[in-house]
């Protein structure tokens, strides 16, 4: 148990993942890192690839916006039209569940501003100061693109549109995968405010339970938890919240007028151990032994995503999150091995 309450410089680091940044994230499960990402090189370029990418599946979709419409009220036309957000269609990373399997034309977004955002030497190096030098881009990653939720029509969408509550991002994992040594590099894209939707998060927690996984409810919830001491983490983009397997964190609704907010978590393995998601692909990004192994082929990354959904849609079987969770809502979950 910590004491005094948490604030937020107690959690920052600046000039990278330095000693200081370690000796933050072994004590409570997580730091800010400032400055890491270039705005203008890194982050900007993923803006204009969604940018892009919107106007096409909108125009796929039948759908036209009113001239110079700014991104949030198009991605809400968007996500209000029909039955599904498709939101989809920037994620990059293929659904985990779906009730009615992969279809071949499912999208997902392998754009050269997301690969060269994986790649980015701030993110790796501070991963590789926790994980060594032997790392995998973890195929468990995400882009949440939250226009305000008042503009998303009937409480559509969940976590990748909306709010999303208490968990911890080992639970994301196939049971296999329970000892994978893993870090989530959140990195926010447009800027993060309380307003915007930023994270927060449970200081210490992810050495509750003698530092087990605990038992989360269906959909990946972890109930009992707003009565602890939690933090919200307001960003700049540049920063990079990186955090440990077992943190307790959740997002906040984005309660603006009209601003969207884009984000990334990204997660990175140690090379040789389960990813956690064993039909998707991961990539070397970094290798002190094998420097040759190091994906540097945007298309090649492309290409790898691809394999694996036409893979997924002739069957194979991606059973295994769905039914992984079960503990009684309302009540704490006991450490469980899944
Ligand atoms: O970006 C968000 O709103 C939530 C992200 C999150 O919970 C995660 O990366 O595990």
């Amino acid at each position: 148990m910590l004491d005094a309450p948490i604030t937020l410089a107690d959690l920052e680091c600046e000039g990278g993942m330095t000693g200081r940044g370690r000796e933050i994230l072994e004590k409570y499960g997580v730091v800010v890192l400032k400055k890491v990402v270039d705005p203008a090189g890194e982050l900007d370029p993923v803006l204009a690839e969604y940018d892009l990418r919107l106007d096409e599946v909108l125009a796929d979709m039948g759908v036209s916006a009113p001239p110079g419409a700014p991104f949030a009220e198009r991605l809400a036309l968007l996500y209000n039209s029909g039955n599904d957000t498709h939101q989809q269609a920037f994620n990059i990373c293929l659904p985990a569940q779906s009730p009615a399997g992969i279809p071949a034309s499912t999208p997902v977004h392998t754009g050269p501003a997301i690969f060269n955002l994986l790649r980015s030497p701030g993110i790796v190096d501070a991963v590789s100061a926790v994980l060594g030098d032997e790392i995998l881009s973890n195929p468990i990653q995400h882009a949440r693109l939250k226009p305000p939720e008042r503009m998303v029509q009937g409480g559509k969408g969940q976590g990748l549109v909306r709010a999303i509550d208490w968990h911890q991002d080992a639970a994301a994992m196939s049971a296999d995968a329970d000892d994978t040594e893993f870090v989530t590099a959140w990195v926010p894209v447009t800027d993060a405010t309380e307003e915007m939707g930023c994270m927060v998060v449970q200081p210490g927690s992810h050495k509750e339970a003698r530092g087990a996984l605990q038992a989360h409810c269906p959909g990946m919830r972890l109930p009992d938890r707003d009565s602890k001491p939690s933090i919200a983490v307001p960003m700049q983009r540049g920063d990079v919240l990186l955090f440990h397997k077992l943190l307790v964190h959740k997002s906040l609704p984005n309660v603006t007028d009209a601003t969207c907010r884009v984000s990334l978590d990204l997660r990175y393995s140690v090379s040789g151990q389960k990813t956690g998601r064993a039909c998707m692909p991961s990539f070397v990004a970094k290798s002190l032994k094998d420097p040759d192994t190091v994906l540097t082929d945007p298309d090649e990354y492309a290409a790898n995503w691809h394999r694996a959904r036409d893979e997924l849609a002739m069957g194979t079987d991606l059973g295994y999150l769905g039914t992984r969770w079960n503990a009684p809502v309302g009540r704490a979950g006991a450490p469980t091995k899944g």
